[in-house]
Formats: structure tokens, C-alpha cells, sequence
């Protein structure tokens, strides 16, 4: 097998996400078996995590690679992925990425990566994760909402659901029926009033966040019993979004740190979520780690804004023991070579990684790709929506692929 694959070309362009904002794309060339990649934004963001585009926007970003980057990637081997990635951060030269953006270097990255696992013939997933990597997540799809995916809804970011189905095929499906059912209860529970979607294509209305919790209930209640499958419930509080002067700020009234602990809490001691994103905000260490002393047994508590997909912050959490589970972003990091660093620190100390969409997303699959690669227990997408199945109809034809192997 040879060991030097030189870029031939790069084309960076301007795409449209779903938001209707402009994000990046590249098409990398070995020859002429082409890479492509776009990258997606989030709405909810941490406050380190890399800046997806540097000041100027997505302009900025596609001069900045014109003018210091392209020179410097063309020729580059493009099997040293380490190297590839390390030149793109060295080159910004800022610790947030404010000259290339977290969403160009995501995107060159995975290019990167793909046109290289394509001119080895090789899946995306298999040149990420190796030989072994061939065990699927379980879908984790938001299914009611609000915070800063949309205009009206829950103070509470997203409710989510994971079916628990033999295939991944099923478990979306069902995740999907899930969405369903919510729909219709929200329609027959708030006549005339006003129901949509969200940035993910969960349901949002002006509803509380109790209101919300008991849907879910009978929603996933009725669903359950209707396809003889356990499906678990999931929360992502988004918490940094509602945290103000010191107290969480929900619709119905503040909550101190205190209350905040003790009510995410109760997620799963009292209404059994089996998955509890971001209950504190990103500075609150010791918080997230007094919850994942109480509720580690039986739940997943998850760092998204906490870690923001960073090799250093997760080694606080593993020190203070804050979480058990992590969220993974490559665009939080800006690079393929970095999230892996990440994941494999989280999965030495016993942390389950899950592999998210952002909010503002393109029909790109490689997060259904990595996955499969990274050993992810759940994939976080929606559960409708193109841009969203564009990930889970991936996951559908993987599990083909390797049921027939
Ligand atoms: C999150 C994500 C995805 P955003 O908070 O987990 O659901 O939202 O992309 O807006 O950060
Ligand atoms: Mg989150």
C-alpha cells in the first residue's frame, strides 16, 4: 500500500445551511477521486469552543485559506491526516481559530479524510475507526424543544428519544413515530393555538417545560406499547442559554445553583431520563460532578458546552469526575485529528462519547460515519427532516454493509 497520497486541488465554496445561513464547503482532489465536506453551526454555542468563522464570515474564511492556506495544503500527503490538521491550526495561529473558523478547518479536515479513504476504497467510518470499528450507535432524536432553536418553546433546549429497537433502521423509525405521536397530542392539547418546528424539527409551541415533560410521558408511554420496544428519554438543557446573573431562568421562575442540581436530579431519579445533557453552565464543574455522583447508576450525564469536544477541558471533567458521557462536535474543535484525541481520552476513562449534528446543518453524512468510527453509544440528530435523515438513512446503509460482511 503506498504511504503518500499528495492533494491535487482544493475548491472552497460558499453553501446554504439549514437556517438559511451561509456555511463552507471543499471538494479535495488525489487525482481525481474527490473529498467533500460541509460544515455545520450551532445556535447554542460553547463559550470555547472554536469560532466558526472568523469576523468577516465565511468570505473571511475562504480569503484567509486562498491567501495563507491553499499553498500549504496542495502537495501536503493526505494520509498524515495529524499533520494536515496541524498545519491548518498552525497556520490560523489563534487559540480559537479566529482567522480560518472552526467550520472551514472542519470542513478541509473530513475532506481530508474522505478523498483519502476513497482513493484507498475504503468507507469513511473504516479509515477513521479501523478494522474493528463495527457496532452501531443507537439514535437519540430531539422531539420537542425550544431555548435557542426556536422562537416560542420550552426554556429547556430538547426532549429527546432513543428507541431501543434490534436495528437502527427500526429505532429511527420508531423515533420518528415518537415525533408523531407528539404532534398530535400537542394539536388535540392546544387547539388553535400555534404549533412548528424547530431549527432540529422537534415540535415547538408555547408550552412550559412541565407541560412538556408529561407529552413526552405519554407520548413515549403509548409508542413504547404500540411497537413493544423500550425507548429512553433524554433532556439537553442547554443550560449556558437560561443562565443569567447567577440563577438558571426558566419561563416559570428562577432557580438558584442549588434548585438547578437537585431538578436535574430528578429527571432521573423521578421521571426516568436515561440521558441528561448539559445541566449546569459550562463553568460549573463540581456541579455536573455532584449530579453524576447521585444519578450515575442509571443515567448518562453528558458534557456538550462543558467540554465542547476539547482534549484539555474533558481533562478537568475526568479529574473531577463531572460526567460520564461527553458530546462529540468535530466544529467544536476544528479538526478530525483533535476529536479523536478526545474520544480516545474519554473512552480510556470510561466516558461514552455521542457523535451530534448542530442545529444549522447541510445534508453532509460524516457524523454517521464517525459514529461508527468513534464506538458512539447514541447518535444526537432530529428525527425528521433532510438534513437531519441525510445521518440516519447513512447509519441505515452502513448496517447494511456490515450485516452483510
Ligand atoms: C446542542 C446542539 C445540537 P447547537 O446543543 O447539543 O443539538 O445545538 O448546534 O445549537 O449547539
Ligand atoms: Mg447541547
Amino acid at each position: 500500500m503506498t504511504d503518500e497520497l499528495p492533494i491535487d486541488d482544493i475548491r472552497v465554496r460558499k453553501i446554504i445551511d439549514s437556517r438559511g445561513n451561509f456555511t463552507v464547503e471543499v471538494d479535495l482532489f488525489i487525482e481525481d477521486v474527490m473529498g467533500r465536506c460541509s460544515a455545520p453551526s450551532g445556535a447554542s454555542t460553547g463559550d470555547t469552543e472554536m469560532k466558526a468563522f472568523p469576523k468577516s464570515g465565511p468570505d473571511g474564511a475562504i480569503k484567509f485559506f486562498e491567501d495563507k492556506l491553499r499553498s500549504k495544503l496542495i502537495g501536503y500527503n493526505a494520509l498524515d491526516q495529524i499533520g494536515f490538521d496541524r498545519t491548518i491550526m498552525e497556520t490560523d495561529g489563534t487559540e480559537y481559530m479566529e482567522n480560518v473558523g472552526g467550520n472551514l478547518s472542519t470542513a478541509l479536515s473530513v475532506a481530508n479524510a474522505r478523498a483519502a479513504a476513497s482513493y484507498l476504497g475504503i468507507p469513511l467510518y473504516s479509515y477513521v475507526g479501523g478494522a474493528f470499528a463495527r457496532s452501531l450507535p443507537r439514535p437519540m432524536g430531539n422531539v420537542i424543544g425550544g431555548g435557542k432553536h426556536s422562537r416560542e418553546g420550552t426554556t429547556i433546549q430538547e426532549f429527546l428519544v432513543s428507541a431501543q429497537a434490534d436495528t437502527f433502521l427500526q429505532s429511527a423509525y420508531i423515533n420518528a413515530m415518537t415525533h408523531r405521536r407528539i404532534g398530535e397530542i400537542l394539536s388535540e392539547k392546544l387547539k388553535g393555538t400555534s404549533v412548528g418546528l424547530g431549527d432540529e424539527k422537534a415540535w415547538t409551541a408555547n408550552i412550559s417545560d412541565e407541560e412538556a415533560l408529561e407529552i413526552l410521558h405519554q407520548a413515549v408511554s403509548e409508542t413504547s406499547s404500540r411497537y413493544h420496544v423500550r425507548i429512553l428519554k433524554g433532556v439537553d438543557f442547554a443550560a449556558n442559554s437560561f443562565y443569567e446573573g447567577g440563577k438558571y431562568m426558566y419561563k416559570n421562575g428562577p432557580k438558584t445553583r442549588d434548585q438547578q442540581i437537585d431538578y436535574a436530579i430528578s429527571f432521573s431519579r423521578d421521571h426516568d431520563f436515561y440521558f441528561i445533557e448539559d445541566p449546569m453552565v459550562d463553568t460549573d464543574f463540581d456541579g455536573f460532578a455532584e449530579i453524576t455522583k447521585k444519578i450515575s447508576q442509571k443515567s448518562l450525564v453528558v458534557g456538550d458546552d462543558l467540554y465542547t469536544t476539547n482534549p484539555e477541558r474533558l481533562k478537568i471533567g475526568i479529574e473531577k469526575k463531572s460526567t460520564n458521557g461527553i458530546l462529540i462536535k468535530v466544529n467544536q474543535i476544528g479538526s478530525l485529528s483533535r476529536t479523536a484525541e478526545t474520544v480516545r481520552l474519554a473512552t480510556a476513562a470510561g466516558i461514552r462519547n455521542t457523535v451530534s449534528h448542530r442545529s444549522g446543518e447541510t445534508t453532509d453524512d460524516f457524523a454517521a460515519h464517525l459514529s461508527v468510527a468513534f464506538g458512539s453509544t447514541f447518535i444526537k440528530t432530529g428525527t425528521i427532516g433532510g438534513e437531519r435523515l441525510a445521518k440516519l438513512n447513512e447509519l441505515i446503509r452502513i448496517e447494511e454493509e456490515i450485516n452483510s460482511n
